[in-house]
C-alpha cells in the first residue's frame, strides 16, 4: 500500500494568483490539486497548510473518498468555499496520483469516454457595441462554435467583461478593490439591442451566451430572458443571486431563455432546489469550487435526472490543474453541456505544462496518465504572490452592489 509522504502548497502568481497542492507518495507519484480561490487566496493555502496537510500525512491515497468524508465530515465546520476548495485539491492530487499509479488517464477512471470532444465557448469583450461585434467574429474566425458576449454599456463607466486596454481581460486587480460602476436601466435598456446586432451580423449558427454576473432582480431577469428569447441564446447566466434558490420559479414563469447558475456554489447543497425543480439548465460549479471530481461527481449525476447539463466555470483564476480536471470530467459523463475556455496567461503556461489541447472550437485532455498537468517549482518561483482582489460595484448613486 502506498502511503501519502508529504505535501505542500505552492502559491504563485504567473499573470495571476495560483494555489497549488502537489502531494508526494512514498513511492515517488505526486499529484497537483488547484486551491485557488480568486481574492481569497491565502484563505485556502493556510487552511491547507494548517489545518489538511498534517491529517493527510500516512493515508493510503488511493482512499478518494474516504479521505473527502474525512475531510468534510471531520472539519465539523461544512461547505463554504475556503472549505471546499481546500478539499478540491486534495481530491484532484488523488486522482492524479490514482490516474499515475495505474497509468491510465483521469477520465478513464470516471467511466471512459462519452464522446470524441468538448465543446468549449470563448469570451468576446468589448468596449461598445462595434468593438463587442468585432471581437464576436474574431473568436470565431478562431474556430470557436460558441462565444459569450459581453460589452460596455452606454453611459457606465467601468463594468464586467469591459478590459481596460484591447484584448485580455482579468478582473481581478492588483492592490485594494477597484470599484465600477452599474446601472440596471441602462443595461437593460441596451442589452437587447446588442444581441439582435450579434444576430444580424452573423446569422443563427453560432451560440452566443451571456453573463449579467449576478446583478438583476428576478423580475427584471424575466424581462430581459423574455427580450433576448428572439436571439435563441445559448444560456443567460447568473441573472439574478442565486443565494435565494426559489427566486429563479419567477424567472422560469416569464422567459423560456436558458439559464445558466452557480459558478459560486460549492456544494450540492446549494443548488438542490434549482436543480431538482428543474429552475435552471444549466449548472456552472467547477471542479475546484465543487469539493472536486468526487463531489462533482455526485453533482453532475444528481443534476442528470432533471435534464440539467453542465457548463463548468473556466475562467483564467482557475488553474490549468483545474481546466484538466474539468476537461477529464467532461468527458466522462453523459449530461455534458459546454465548458468555457478562457486561456491562460502566456507566462501561466510557463509555470503549468499541460497535456489538454484546443482545436477548431474544441477541446481534448488528452492521454498522458492522470490528469496531464504539471507545475515547474523553479518557474513558479519566480512569480511569487501579489495581493489582487476581484472589484466592487455601486450603483450611480453610491449604492454598494452586487459584482
Ligand atoms: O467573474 O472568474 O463566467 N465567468 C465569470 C468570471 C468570474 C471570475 C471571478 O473570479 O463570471 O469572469
Ligand atoms: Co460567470
Amino acid at each position: 500500500m502506498a502511503k501519502i509522504k508529504s505535501a505542500k502548497v505552492i502559491v504563485c502568481s504567473p499573470g495571476r494568483n495560483f494555489v497549488t497542492l502537489k502531494i508526494m507518495t512514498d513511492e515517488g507519484v505526486y499529484g497537483l490539486g488547484d486551491a485557488t480561490l480568486n481574492g481569497r487566496e491565502k484563505a485556502v493555502s493556510s487552511y491547507l497548510e494548517e489545518h489538511v496537510i498534517p491529517c493527510l500525512i500516512g493515508r493510503d491515497p488511493s482512499q478518494i473518498e474516504d479521505i473527502w468524508q474525512y475531510l468534510y465530515k471531520g472539519a465539523y465546520w461544512r461547505r463554504g468555499p475556503v472549505t471546499m476548495s481546500a478539499i478540491a485539491a486534495v481530491d484532484m492530487a488523488l486522482w492524479d496520483i490514482k490516474g499515475k499509479m495505474l497509468n491510465t488517464p483521469v477520465y478513464n477512471l470516471l467511466g471512459g469516454k462519452s464522446r470524441d470532444k468538448i465543446m468549449v465557448y470563448a469570451h468576446a469583450n468589448g468596449k461598445d457595441l462595434s468593438d463587442t461585434v468585432e471581437e464576436v467574429g474574431r473568436h470565431l474566425e478562431m474556430g470557436y462554435k460558441a462565444v459569450r458576449a459581453q460589452s460596455g454599456i452606454p453611459g457606465i463607466d467601468k463594468t464586467y467583461g469591459v478590459p481596460k486596454d484591447k484584448g485580455r481581460y482579468e478582473p481581478a486587480e492588483k492592490g485594494l478593490p477597484k470599484e465600477d460602476q452599474w446601472s440596471t436601466e441602462k443595461y437593460l435598456n441596451y442589452l437587447p439591442t446588442l444581441f439582435k446586432t450579434l444576430r444580424d451580423e452573423f446569422g443563427d449558427e453560432p451560440h452566443l451566451l451571456h453573463d449579467c454576473h449576478h446583478r438583476l432582480t428576478p423580475i427584471e431577469a424575466g424581462r430581459l430572458g423574455k427580450e433576448v428569447e428572439p436571439y435563441h441564446l445559448f444560456w443567460l447566466e447568473d441573472c439574478t443571486p442565486a443565494e435565494l434558490q426559489e427566486s429563479f420559479k419567477l424567472i422560469r414563469q416569464h422567459t423560456t431563455t436558458p439559464l445558466a447558475v452557480g459558478e459560486v456554489f460549492n456544494s450540492i447543497w446549494d443548488m438542490q432546489e434549482l436543480i431538482s425543480s428543474q429552475l435552471i439548465d444549466y449548472i456552472r460549479t467547477s471542479i475546484v469550487r465543487g469539493g472536486g471530481i468526487s463531489h462533482m461527481k455526485k453533482i453532475a449525476n444528481f443534476a442528470e435526472i432533471y435534464h440539467v447539463r453542465t457548463g463548468f466555470h473556466g475562467a483564467t483564476d482557475l488553474s490549468p490543474v483545474t481546466m484538466a480536471s474539468a476537461l477529464h470530467f467532461d468527458l466522462s459523463i453523459n449530461n455534458f453541456g459546454i465548458q468555457e475556455h478562457m486561456p491562460h496567461h502566456e507566462i501561466t503556461e510557463e509555470v503549468f505544462s499541460r497535456s489538454y489541447t484546443f482545436e477548431d472550437g474544441f477541446m481534448y485532455p488528452g492521454d498522458a496518465p492522470g490528469l496531464g498537468v504539471d507545475i515547474n517549482e523553479d518557474e513558479a518561483a519566480k512569480y511569487p504572490y501579489e495581493r489582487a482582489y476581484l472589484p466592487v460595484n455601486r450603483k450611480e448613486d453610491g449604492t454598494m452592489f452586487n459584482w
